[in-house]
């Protein structure tokens, strides 16, 4: 295998105002270092945006450096940092490789993170001036053309980035690569055992969602809804439990609880059966609408710590822009919940903040309705998505030009508020944690 080519995978550094590490691992990427290996290639992982391994938690505070706020953010009154490794670590970790890679894999995720992907891309040029840089992930994705434009990579591929990648490397090295040993329902597992950190395993379980709801990106980024064998996910879980003792397992789907019947009690029965001492999470919502008795009973045998349900909208008792949500799930699915043993902290309810029109007393009014079910509100600031249904009145209300930088994309700005205002969002954020 010595002359099979390397690759290098990297994830960028979080450039942001605020940012948590909240289940966050670059699973995208891992999942193309998992077909790349598979086919024959050498890979190499560098996150720059990984977080000391010290301590227990799989969530926590990112290493933050402060740096120059971008031109067209001046005047928010924030400060403006570098998340994860420290340049000099990524610099070792570069000078660090055996030999010179035959090309680099960047990923990507919020939009508005651009500027380190254009810092790790500068990175990259620096030491391997003339390796190809293959851009894709998120960012590549929603907004390609200014990816194309301005993250100095060789190629901008958009949406899963699998076959396009293998095409691309095969002309870039020669290596056609082995076919890759496909798992019964066509999942190579992520290379998740390239990450130095071990202490939570982000998983999917499906791709994509059948919903389509005015705010999100679902659709744009993978038009159908996939999911795989429960045996299969069960699988893969107790083969990184046996392999590196996980105990925290984030799920990333956007739509676990589709069929539950058929697809997730499935799963549950079988991480109960093997008696699988783990945590399990869902930092990305569930749909509050599919929590029946059965499926609440069954969340806690299996032992989630993190519950996240997604009202997002908070439109109580009005429709608006989110299609999963009918009249009662609110109360229906955390009376299940709270039924099945679950308290009122455990039971995080997103509520969108920051969207077009959007009226204080509306998420005021739902912040109380989640309260009184007994749950606990989690206020989510919007963040405006190109492509999206909400998009054009967005971008209509913005005080910025969301459509001339990504920049502007960023929640933590209120970009669809007629200005940031911490004294409003204070005033909800303490309202939201009981604090009036
Ligand atoms: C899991 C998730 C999270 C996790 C963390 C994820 C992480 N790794 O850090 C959590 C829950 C913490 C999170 C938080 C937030 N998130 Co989020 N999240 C997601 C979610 C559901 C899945 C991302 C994912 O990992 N997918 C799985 C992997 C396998 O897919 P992938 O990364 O796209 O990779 C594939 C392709 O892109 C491509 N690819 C990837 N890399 C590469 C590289 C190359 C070279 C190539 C060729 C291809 C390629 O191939 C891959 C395999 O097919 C997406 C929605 C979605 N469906 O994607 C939203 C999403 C990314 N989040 C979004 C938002 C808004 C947020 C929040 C701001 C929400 C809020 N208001 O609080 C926060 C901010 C986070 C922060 N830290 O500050 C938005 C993006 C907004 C934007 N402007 O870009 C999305 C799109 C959801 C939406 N609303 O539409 N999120």
């Amino acid at each position: 295998m010595a002359d099979a080519p390397v690759v290098l995978c990297l994830n960028p550094w979080v450039y942001d105002f605020a940012a948590h590490d909240f289940f966050a691992r670059p699973l995208g990427l891992l999942y193309m270092a998992g077909r790349l290996r598979a086919a024959g290639f050498q890979v190499a992982l560098l996150d720059c945006a990984s977080r000391p391994v010290a301590g227990q938690s799989p969530t926590g505070r990112w290493p933050k450096e402060i740096v120059p706020t971008p031109p067209a953010l001046q005047g928010v009154p924030r400060r403006y940092g570098r998340y994860g490794l420290s340049s000099t670590q990524v610099r070792q970790a570069l000078g660090a490789l055996p030999r010179q890679p035959e090309a680099v894999l960047v990923t990507s995720l919020m939009t508005y993170w651009y500027p380190g992907v254009q810092a790790a891309i500068a990175v990259i040029r620096e030491y391997f001036p003339a390796v190809p840089v293959l851009l894709g992930g998120i960012y590549a994705t929603l907004v390609p053309d200014h990816a194309r434009t301005h993250s100095g990579a060789d190629y901008v591929i958009t949406g899963p980035g699998e076959e396009a990648v293998m095409a691309i490397l095969a002309d870039l090295t020669g290596f056609g690569g082995q076919t890759a040993p496909r798992s019964g329902d066509d999942w190579t597992y992520p290379a998740w055992d390239l990450l130095a950190d071990h202490r939570c395993l982000p998983f999917l379980t499906s791709r994509g969602c059948p919903f389509d709801c005015d705010y999100c990106a679902s659709r744009l980024l993978e038009p159908s809804f996939r999911r795989r064998r429960p045996d299969q996910v069960l699988a893969e879980i107790a083969y990184w439990h046996e392999r590196f003792g996980v105990r925290d397992v984030a799920f990333y789907d956007d739509a676990l609880l589709v069929d539950a019947e058929q697809h997730l009690l499935p799963i549950l029965e079988g991480v109960v059966r093997l008696g699988l001492p783990l945590r399990l999470h869902t930092p990305n919502a569930l749909h509050l609408g599919f929590i029946t008795p059965l499926v609440a009973r069954w969340l806690k045998r299996a032992n989630f710590a993190t519950l996240r349900l997604g009202l997002e909208t908070a439109a109580i008792g009005g429709a608006r822009r989110d299609r999963k949500i009918r009249a009662g799930d609110l109360e229906r699915g955390v009376a299940a919940l709270r039924e099945a043993g679950f308290t009122a902290a455990e039971i995080g309810v997103y509520l969108l903040l920051g969207l077009p029109h959007q009226e204080d007393a509306e998420v005021e009014a739902a912040i109380r309705a989640v309260r009184r079910v007994g749950a606990t509100p989690v206020l989510a600031q919007y963040s405006p998505i190109p492509g999206t249904a909400l998009w054009s009145e967005a971008v209509q209300v913005s005080r910025y030009d969301l459509a001339a930088d990504p920049i502007f994309q960023n929640n933590s700005i209120f970009p669809c508020w007629p200005e940031f205002s911490w004294e409003r969002y204070t005033r909800l954020k303490n309202l939201a944690a009981g604090r009036e």
